[in-house]
């Protein structure tokens, strides 16, 4: 397999040095494309000389606007231009064990077309963030399932794994997410094409360095933007 981690990242300094390290370790097969949006906090320089000292290592540095949903959609894009026939994704945060990804390639060459990294599976937890935290995650969840209608554990697992084939059938220069509603639009896409979908147990846990990004703002943009996907597909006007 071709393997290719995107990692979109802002304001990760004190994470992605340790991170890349760690993935590079326990996946030596998969290139890691760091997708970083001019980040204040130097996030950008180590990326780079990060990238200088291995081969498996690439960086983009976006322009401005910046955005989840944005970085998400162009490190698609170029991991399927350098030729991954499996693109994965992961948070810089650590929220996201990396050792673990050895079980996403298993499930792929199992035939899964998508691996969810899921809380909401046997094994899976997500016990270690604040009360308020869990209980949007459990009401942004059933919010999702019922209206988009996917028949998913965790919706909202920014840890996964697609077939080059899936990605390609879901047309990522056509996602319109600009924010973290993108994990959505695409799990919905997936789900939409017919993939067949897996979830493997994830224990999520709080990033201890740096700063969470989803503030109240984003999770409201992402609320309307789940009812707006729908909509636009009960219209047959989605993409
Ligand atoms: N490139 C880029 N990455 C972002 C942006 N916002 C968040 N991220 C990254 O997306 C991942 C998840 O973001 P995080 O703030 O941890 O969200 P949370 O886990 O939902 O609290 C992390 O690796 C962030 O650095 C952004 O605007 N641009
Ligand atoms: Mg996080």
């Amino acid at each position: 397999m071709r393997p290719v981690i995107v990692v979109p990242t802002y304001n990760e300094a004190p994470n992605l040095e340790r991170l890349v390290d760690d993935v590079r370790r326990i996946s030596p097969e998969s290139t890691i494309l760091i997708v970083d949006d001019q980040s204040p906090d130097g996030t950008g320089e180590i990326a780079d000389r990060l990238a200088a000292a291995d081969d498996a290592v690439r960086v983009i540095h976006r322009d401005p606007p910046r955005g989840r949903g944005l970085a998400g959609r162009d490190g698609y894009r170029e991991a399927l231009r350098l030729g991954a026939d499996v693109v994965l994704e992961m948070d810089a945060d650590f929220s996201h064990d990396p050792r673990i990804l050895p079980q996403f390639l298993d499930a792929v060459a199992n035939g899964a077309d998508v691996v969810l990294g899921s809380r909401f599976v046997r094994g899976g937890s997500d016990r270690d963030r604040s009360a308020w935290r869990r209980v949007v995650t459990i009401l942004a969840n059933t919010y999702i399932r019922v209206v988009l209608g996917v028949p998913i554990g965790d919706c909202n697992s920014g840890f996964r794994c697609f077939r080059r084939s899936v990605l390609e059938a879901i047309r990522p220069e056509t996602l319109t997410s600009a924010g973290p509603s993108i994990v959505q639009e695409v799990l919905f896409r997936v789900h939409r094409v017919g993939a067949k979908i897996v979830e493997i147990p994830l224990e999520f846990v709080d990033r201890k360095e740096g700063e969470s990004k989803l503030g109240l703002r984003l999770l409201v943009d992402g609320y309307v933007m789940i009812l707006r996907l729908r909509i636009l597909a009960l219209l047959g006007r989605d993409p």
